[in-house]
């Protein structure tokens, strides 16, 4: 039986992907096209440019976005349609709105990392002028032009932190001094990044107060793996995969590390607990979320994640599949970069996408084998440097890892903007000249030892 999410619509809807060219944004581009919805996919590609900026890449390289649409229409006979826009540019992004007057909008562009906005202080207002005006120019153009838009918003569970109490779906009811209301749930988040979505919510909640709009804040969990229905027909139709300690998420490093033989980095305890989901369910909680819209003024909140996990937990899971495969993975605690809980209270409510029919694939050693064999075919790709090294720390930015990276990709950058206005060279130069074998990578000094912190809260 065909599950409600992957089931042709029938009424397509003009739905804009905002952040297209990401690593969810893009299968879900391909995800909604193929179910029969109109698809405009937005993207100002400044994720390629903070890479680039960073000295970071994906590990499996990713087709140009131009390449992407025609793949897929060469693959399957859809068209998506790409805009190059920038959300902070209002006037581009009225005018995007008012042409194609969208039934809904899917909003993932967005600064998404966490060590990014801790870098310094440019970095964090970057981040949360990106994110808010980006996010604040959307809700003007759809008040404008569409107010009757279902605007789907990706959020992230690490806005609430990790209370000592059970987490709700966006809203807790408080009795104080003899009074109750129903108000929004105190969020006490993990980064500057955090933070720009926190403010969102706010945002887009004010906004349906006010103007009737109608939205859903998808509080989502930590995204693993890579491959969906859409991106294994074509190597052109690929999503990105982020293994660097700025842009890797846990699950999606950890494999990264165990299938290059690199030691796990588990950054302290291990103790933290965060939800997780596989990208495919990404797909499948905003194809249900968009087949079933709040009504007009409600901005409904809900948190999108499968599972809860603690980082220990995880290391196991990833060292339990290779162990079935006769090898051995070491785990490591690094002395945590980040300043959070290490052991801590965690339930967090999910149950709003599951009463609206998800199936939910839960995290096996299926999974972890597919994702190491992803990394295991681009294993020459991977510099060891940017696998076990943090290169940003809560409390005093970014260190001499990412330094050094910063200013060769401020050089590449440099070197090959010069090379494109003689039109000397068309072809791009290696990000990493001479480290991207395992045993290489760029030589970093080590940090100064730094005597392990214990936990902040
Ligand atoms: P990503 O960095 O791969 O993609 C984001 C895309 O948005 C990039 O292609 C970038 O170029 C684009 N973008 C950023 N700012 C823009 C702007 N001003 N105008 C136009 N385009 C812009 O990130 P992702 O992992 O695909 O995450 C997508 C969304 O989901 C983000 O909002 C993120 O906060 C949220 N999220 C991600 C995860 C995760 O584990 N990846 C988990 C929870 C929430
Ligand atoms: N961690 C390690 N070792 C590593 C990398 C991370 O122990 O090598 C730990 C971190 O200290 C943290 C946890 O793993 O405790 C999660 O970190 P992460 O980098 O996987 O994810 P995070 O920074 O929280 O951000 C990611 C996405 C972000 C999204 C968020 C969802 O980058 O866009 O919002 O997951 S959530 O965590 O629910 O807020």
């Amino acid at each position: 039986m065909q599950e409600a999410s992957h089931r042709p619509v029938s009424t397509s809807k003009t739905v804009i992907v905002l952040g297209a060219d990401g690593y969810i944004g893009w299968p879900m581009a391909m995800h909604l096209s193929r179910l029969g919805h109109r698809v405009v996919a937005v993207d100002n590609l400044a994720r390629r440019q903070w890479d680039e900026e960073g000295g970071t890449e994906s590990l499996v390289p990713i087709a140009t976005m131009e390449q992407r649409v025609d793949r897929w229409l060469a693959c399957t006979g859809r068209t998506i349609t790409y805009e190059r826009l920038d959300l902070c540019d209002h006037d581009a992004l009225d005018a995007c709105v008012a042409r194609w007057r969208p039934e809904a909008v899917v909003h993932f562009a967005e600064q998404r990392s966490a060590p990014f906005s801790m870098i310094d202080r440019e970095h964090a207002v970057r981040t949360q002028v990106n994110n808010i005006v980006g996010n604040l120019n959307l809700l003007f153009a759809l008040q404008a032009h569409v107010p009757e838009c279902h605007l789907v918003k990706l959020g992230s569970m690490g806005e609430y932190g990790a209370p000592n109490i059970d987490i709700e779906e966006g809203y807790i009811t408080i009795e104080h001094n003899g009074r109750s209301d129903r108000l929004p749930y105190p969020k006490v988040p993990h980064s500057f990044y955090h933070l720009s979505k926190v403010a969102d919510s706010q945002n887009i909640h004010f906004a349906c107060r006010i103007w009737g709009l109608r939205a859903t804040d998808l509080n989502q969990g930590v995204v693993y793996g890579c491959e969906t229905d859409d991106t294994v027909l074509h190597p052109e139709l690929i999503t990105r995969l982020d293994y660097d300690s700025i842009w890797g998420t846990a699950l999606n490093r950890f494999c990264a590390q165990a299938a290059t033989g690199n030691p796990v980095t588990v950054y302290g305890k291990g103790g933290q607990t965060r939800g997780y989901l596989d990208i495919r369910d990404t797909m499948a909680c905003i194809t249900l979320t968009l087949d079933n819209p709040p009504e007009a003024g409600e901005c409904r909140v809900f948190n999108q994640f499968t599972e809860q996990f603690t980082l220990n937990q995880l290391a196991d899971l990833v060292a339990g599949a290779r162990r079935h495969h006769g090898q051995d993975t070491t785990i490591v605690h690094l002395p945590n970069p980040r300043v959070e809980a290490e052991e801590h209270y965690y339930n967090a409510k999910h149950t709003r996408l599951l009463d609206l029919g998800l199936q939910p694939h839960f995290l096996g050693e299926t999974l972890v084998d597919s994702l190491i064999e992803v990394v295991a075919r681009h294993a020459h790709r991977v510099d060891p440097v940017l696998l076990e090294r943090p290169s940003v720390d809560w409390r005093t930015g970014g260190n001499e890892v990412w330094r050094q990276y910063a200013d060769e990709g401020r050089r590449g950058a440099l070197a090959r903007a010069t090379v494109e206005l003689v039109g000397a060279a068309t072809r791009r130069p290696p990000a990493h000249p001479g480290g991207n074998g395992l045993a290489g990578g760029r030589s970093v000094p080590e940090p100064a030892a730094r005597p392990a912190e214990p936990a902040a809260e």
